[in-house]
């Protein structure tokens, strides 16, 4: 998967070089390409935003440089998928993350900034994510987070043995059950019996059982559906 950034600070995605998008970058698995939007700029200040049209507080991003940006990304690599990370956009879940992961060969993410962008760029784009109901000064947390996201779904990021077809509840709309590893006591706390007992059988239903409870305890909201469908609880937006 190709995966092409604009971003007015390129340094904010170094993290994804670490670990497991690190990981799949080097192995050609993820080909990412951050680009500054500044590059598009023409004038001495490389401005990239104004003052709003009928006043107000704060900066909005500018048109121009964008539309060059996303034009130029567009016409060389022919992204699949043409993203805007606002809080506006639509909350990014497990089932968004595997839509990308399975439709996209490549995407192109844009990271506004808090304040905003003038509305006229929104037509550049075919999705506007969201990864939650907070204001970051900026959508390069939530690129990463996307990215993160998607791209351990893509093939072969993950080893078979943790690969999410591999894993019941993945992708179902259900908490992780508990897990445990060596020693099988610690501070009096011991491992529940079953998962050591061998029966695989009983160790699946247990681990079925226990993500329904954890499940319906701390998220109700949560509903128990197929994976990779969509969660159907409406969410208010608050900005
Ligand atoms: O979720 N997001 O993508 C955001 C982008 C910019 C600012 N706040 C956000 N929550």
């Amino acid at each position: 998967m190709r995966i092409d950034v604009i971003t007015i600070f390129p340094g904010y995605l170094a993290p994804l070089r670490e670990a497991l998008p690190g990981k799949a970058i080097s192995a050609g698995l993820v080909d990412l390409a951050v680009h500054d939007l500044r590059t598009w700029t023409h004038d001495v200040h490389q401005s990239v935003d104004d003052a709003p049209y009928g006043g107000g507080p704060g900066m909005v991003m500018r048109c121009e440089p964008i539309y060059a940006a996303v034009e130029d990304v567009t016409a060389r690599f022919a992204p699949a998928r043409r993203i805007l990370l606002t809080p506006q956009g639509t909350p990014l879940t497990q089932a968004v993350a595997r839509r990308l992961a399975d439709e996209c060969p490549s995407m192109l993410l844009f990271c506004g900034r808090y304040e905003g962008v003038d509305e006229r760029v929104r037509a550049l784009f075919d999705e506007e994510l969201s990864i939650g109901d907070y204001v970051l000064t900026g959508g390069e947390l939530g690129a990463l987070v996307v990215i993160d996201a998607v791209a351990r779904l893509v093939p072969g990021v993950l080893g078979s043995a943790e690969s999410p077809a591999a894993e019941s509840f993945s992708d179902a709309d259900l908490l992780e059950y508990p897990q445990y590893t060596r020693p099988a006591e610690f501070r009096g706390l011991a491992v529940p019996p079953v998962l050591t007992s061998g029966n695989h059988g009983e160790i699946a239903r247990w681990r079925g059982e226990q993500a329904r409870l954890r499940t319906g305890a701390r998220r109700p909201d949560l509903a128990p559906r197929p994976p990779g469908e969509a969660s159907a609880s409406p969410r208010r937006r608050r900005d």
